[in-house]
């Protein structure tokens, strides 16, 4: 199997999908140094030549627009020559006016291995500073804490396969449906094949991963410990425990049981909201399966006791000896593409290098490979408190690299203050504009997917290569090579003198092989003298990867031996605790969580340049239950604020049946590049986990308020609109770069021509209105082309949809724009609607007529409409609408009548 085949005018590259952690395998076409298409690497065995519809969207995120071409410094553009001695003089004289604590990194689990060892290398090793944090501290770093407490190591027991042959799939606060889409089609293409199995959902919301459910559980928000820890105390009552395995195989099991047997039944209900009866399903259902998987996510991590949420969990595999078998065990699923990437390279803070705590021989080990006497003694500050040293002044330097806190961050605004004080920011960015490049006094521009080259390690520890298609970007570098510049303007010559992306591959495996006496799993030493050619054409391979296990390993612990002292698994006794209610239930009376949508990743700097990507949802909501917005005079549509005691935001209202009462929900996604007030991180207080240092970002307590806005209007423009006079406002590009969209609200006086002829070159207009509606219609021209088009109305429902408006500046007639005033031709037009299915442009519309005339299934509407058989990541919301369509009255009325 070879990675590229070539032919006269173009060749197609295999290479791995940057978004999620299921860590895709991508068959590229490349021709005349542009990416043509994508689709699914079918040999690859993430994913077996399928893709999600964010990675079959890949080649329409390529492009120069809106990326950062070239250093600056002060926002002054300057060369590479001048931008890395600007860097590291600056951090020479921060290390030695200030030492070198002074001195942070803030990385991310999308970086390549390559990148990311670079960094953590100049940083620990050579200007010896611990604060090297990443985004994974808000990711994954519970579940890591969880494995090293139960396990001795971070380290993923299972793999792919043993989803396909489970026969009891617990999803706890993951909607995987979503954000891990091809794995979940093939869970449900498993559960096809085998009727036999079970999945549980484990959620607050009822959500698109529902669709697979046997049962769901809508946990209160933050309990699910109180499930786990009844669930193991419910497998001794019942007297199912693999007494066996915990004898020969485990400590700490009499104190983790006491512990979980404490609580009642009364008070298990109490807590989780769960009935007695759906637990008992549920824990019925695991006592008789052997084949038992746990998946989690981010709504098991991210969570000031995250690490003992997953510590319940494994706790219960323990207990049964469901770990190290084939389609058993408890299986984290990470989010980012190279999270575990970085946990392999010691990218957290608490870690050296290469899975090695700091510890005096590991640090003297370390300093023995890197041959530096410099390297740092001790751990680090993880994010939450890095920032906070940012804000008080200790920190005087810090390097972002590969993610975006302004937005993401808990107490985003105080990160972002912060940041505006800090003296020196450095950041390396594949995009021009972001929050955090906003805030950057050296911005340095970043190579980004499918022109760099390296690795990434998937859910399941399988390392992926990820290779070049086209050339960077205007000047844009590899993140490795610009570290490697800057560490020898350093001064640190001998330990950075890379060629390429393979040299740093081989040093990372010799160093986990460095005095490594299996006392560390992370382990690729049989990797470690890779050729260039044979580093390139490296075919996916799952870690540890040594001489006695050249192929890779695809599951850890089948013999039943961990790498705890005892060489046995420890128990930890679990005390659940609800999520912190410390702010006025009164003037805060709803529970706020947040996580996200199905098309967007993250802050949107890439899946927001595919114009696709935002026909399901283009703007940020908060969605509740029909109760909790009748309670606030809400509709569906409505402008509505909602604010905590940390900040406030405001979005647009969407009324979800899979909400609970008293309950919200808010994307991740948007930010000031695209909204009004949408960054829902500046609600979420900085409450940490203890063990792992993760942040609570699944619950805070919240208000909510409608904001009237009198009039709505949609406009598109050739060039980005000034927004400030807008009451709210969220903008996207148009495809083809042809300009953007707004959807905006604005008071009831609002002068349009007014505006137009402040913000647009238009010199000639075509206009209506009628007063009594707040019905304005405009478009301005130029000699060229149409400049603006707009729309407003006191009823949104009244304005134009959006596929006829995102078409509108193509129109090049002047004679024909008082006839556009009118709008789109109803008669005509599909009215748009939702896109459910993106990648046959089917809407909601087309699909529910389609069920109300007889397709009763997903199989039926695919051949119908073709929706959902193509990625499948549209699949559980088609069996949504079947199922809602058909418990319609109106439907049922037709069906009996
Ligand atoms: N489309 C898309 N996919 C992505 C990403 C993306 O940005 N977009 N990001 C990737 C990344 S980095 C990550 S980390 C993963 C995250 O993947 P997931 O963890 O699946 O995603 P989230 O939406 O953050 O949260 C999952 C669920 O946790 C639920 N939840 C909230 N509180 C609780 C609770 O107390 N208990 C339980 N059991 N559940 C709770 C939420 O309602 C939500 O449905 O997704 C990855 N995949
Ligand atoms: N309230 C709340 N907050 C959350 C979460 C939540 O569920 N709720 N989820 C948390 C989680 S799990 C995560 S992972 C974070 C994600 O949050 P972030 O990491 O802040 O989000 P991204 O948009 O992925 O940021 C990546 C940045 O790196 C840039 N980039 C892309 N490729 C490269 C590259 O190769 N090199 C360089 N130098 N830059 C590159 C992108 O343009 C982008 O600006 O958010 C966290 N914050
Ligand atoms: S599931 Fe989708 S986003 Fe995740 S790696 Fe595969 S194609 Fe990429
Ligand atoms: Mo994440």
């Amino acid at each position: 199997m070879s990675h590229a085949t070539e032919t006269r005018d173009s060749c197609t590259v295999k290479t791995t999908c940057p978004y999620c952690g299921v860590g895709c395998g991508v068959s590229a076409e490349i021709k005349n140094d542009q990416l043509i298409a994508v689709s699914g690497d079918t040999e690859h065995p993430a994913n077996l030549g399928k893709l999600c519809v964010k990675g079959a969207a890949l080649d329409q995120t390529m492009g120069n627009h809106g990326r950062l071409l070239q250093p600056s410094i002060e926002g002054h553009p300057v060369s590479w020559d001048r931008a890395i001695e600007e860097v590291a003089c600056r951090l020479n004289q921060v290390r030695e006016k200030y030492g070198p604590e002074a001195i942070a990194f803030y990385l991310s689990g999308q970086l390549l291995t390559e990148d990311y060892y670079v960094a953590n290398k100049l940083a620990k090793g050579f200007i010896g500073t611990g604060h090297v944090d990443t985004n994974s501290r808000l990711c994954m770093s519970s579940a890591v804490a969880g494995y090293k407490r139960a396990f001795g190591a971070d380290a993923v027991p299972c793999n792919y396969e043993d989803l396909e042959h489970c026969e009891l799939l617990v999803l706890t606060g993951s909607n995987a449906a979503w954000t891990h889409p091809v794995l979940y089609r093939r869970i449900a293409a498993a559960k096809q094949k085998n009727p036999a199995m079970r999945v549980v959902v484990i959620d607050p919301r009822r959500t698109a991963s529902c669709d697979l459910a046997d049962l769901h559980l809508a946990v209160a928000p933050g309990a699910d410990a109180f499930i786990f820890n009844g669930l193991l105390a419910f497998l001794d009552r019942a007297d199912q425990l693999d007494r066996h395995y915990i004898e020969q195989h485990t400590e700490g099991f009499a104190a983790a049981l006491e512990t979980a047997s404490a609580i009642s039944q009364a008070e298990l209900e109490q807590q989780t909201g769960i009935s007695r009866e759906e637990l008992a399903t549920f824990y019925q259902w695991f006592v008789e399966t052997e084949k038992s998987i746990t998946f989690y996510s981010m709504g098991i991590n991210q969570s000031a006791t995250g690490t003992d949420k997953c510590n319940a969990i494994i706790n219960c595999h323990l207990a049964t000896g469901r770990i190290g078998k084939l389609g058993a065990g408890p299986f984290s699923i990470t989010g980012q593409p190279n999270a575990m990437g970085g946990r392999e390279v010691g990218g957290l803070a608490n870690m050296l290098a290469a899975h090695m705590d700091y510890t005096t021989e590991n640090v003297a080990t370390v300093s023995a490979f890197w041959n530096s006497d410099k390297v740092s003694k001790k751990a680090g500050l993880k994010a939450v408190d890095l920032f906070d040293a940012v804000a008080d002044g200790s920190i005087k330097a810090i390097w972002i690299m590969g993610t975006n806190p302004v937005v993401s961050m808990p107490n985003a605004d105080r990160v972002k203050a912060a940041l505006e004080h800090c003296e020196t920011v450095i950041v390396s960015d594949c995009i021009a504009e972001t929050d955090t490049t906003a805030t950057a006094n050296i911005l340095l521009p970043a190579a980004g997917w499918g022109e760099k080259s390296g690795t990434v390690t998937n859910s399941e520890r399988r390392i992926s290569r990820q290779r070049a298609l086209v050339s960077a970007a205007g000047e844009a570098r590899a993140d490795w090579w610009i570290l490697a510049q800057v560490a020898k303007a350093m001064g640190f010559s001998d330990g950075f003198n890379y060629q390429s992306p393979r040299d740093v591959f081989v040093e990372h495996a010799q160093l986990s092989d460095y005095q490594n006496q299996g006392q560390r799993l992370f382990n690729i030493g049989a990797l470690s003298q890779l050729s260039e050619t044979h580093y390139d054409s490296l075919q996916p391979i799952q870690w540890p990867v040594t001489t006695n296990r050249p192929q890779g390993t695809t599951r850890l612990f089948e013999d039943g031996q961990f790498v705890t002292p005892s060489g046995r698994a420890r128990f930890i006794a679990i005390t659940p605790r609800l999520p912190a209610k410390r702010k006025s239930q009164r003037r805060y009376p709803l529970a706020l969580n947040s996580g996200r949508i199905r098309d967007q990743w993250h802050t949107m700097t890439r899946t927001g340049r595919a114009a696709s990507l935002l026909d399901h949802t283009d703007q940020p909501f908060v969605a509740m239950h029909p109760d909790t917005a009748a309670a606030a005079d809400l509709q569906n549509g409505d402008l509505a604020e909602v604010s905590t005691p940390q900040g406030v935001i405001q979005v647009i209202s969407l009324i979800d049946l899979g909400v609970k009462p008293e309950q919200l929900f808010v994307p991740i996604h948007w930010s000031n590049q695209n909204a009004h007030s949408a960054r829902v991180a500046t609600l979420f207080e900085a409450i940490i986990d203890p063990v792992s240092g993760q942040p609570e970002s699944k619950f805070s307590r919240a208000a909510l308020k409608k904001i009237e806005s009198p009039c709505w209007a949609t406009l598109v423009s050739r060039t980005a609109l000034d927004c400030s006079e807008f009451i709210n406002w969220t903008s996207a590009a148009l495809p083809r770069q042809l300009g953007f969209i707004y959807q905006v609200a604005v008071s009831a006086e609002f002068n349009w021509q007014h505006y137009a002829s402040k913000v647009t070159g238009a010199t000639a207009y075509a206009q209506f209105s009628d007063a009594a509606n707040f019905d304005q219609r405009l478009i301005g021209y130029s000699d060229q082309q149409m400049e603006i088009a707009l729309f407003s109305h006191r009823q949104k429902p009244s304005l134009p949809n959006k596929a006829w408006m995102q078409d509108l500046l193509n129109n090049r007639a002047p004679e024909n724009y008082w006839r556009l005033l009118s709008g789109p031709d109803l008669s005509l037009a599909d009215s748009g609607g939702k896109l459910i299915c993106s990648c046959f442009k089917v809407s909601e519309e087309h699909i529910i007529s389609a069920i109300e005339t007889g397709a009763d299934s997903t199989e039926q509407l695919g051949k119908q409409l073709q929706c959902g058989t193509n990625c499948g990541s549209c699949i559980p919301e088609l069996s949504s609408l079947i199922k809602q369509v058909q418990t319609s009255s109106q439907f049922l009325a037709k069906q009996i009548g």
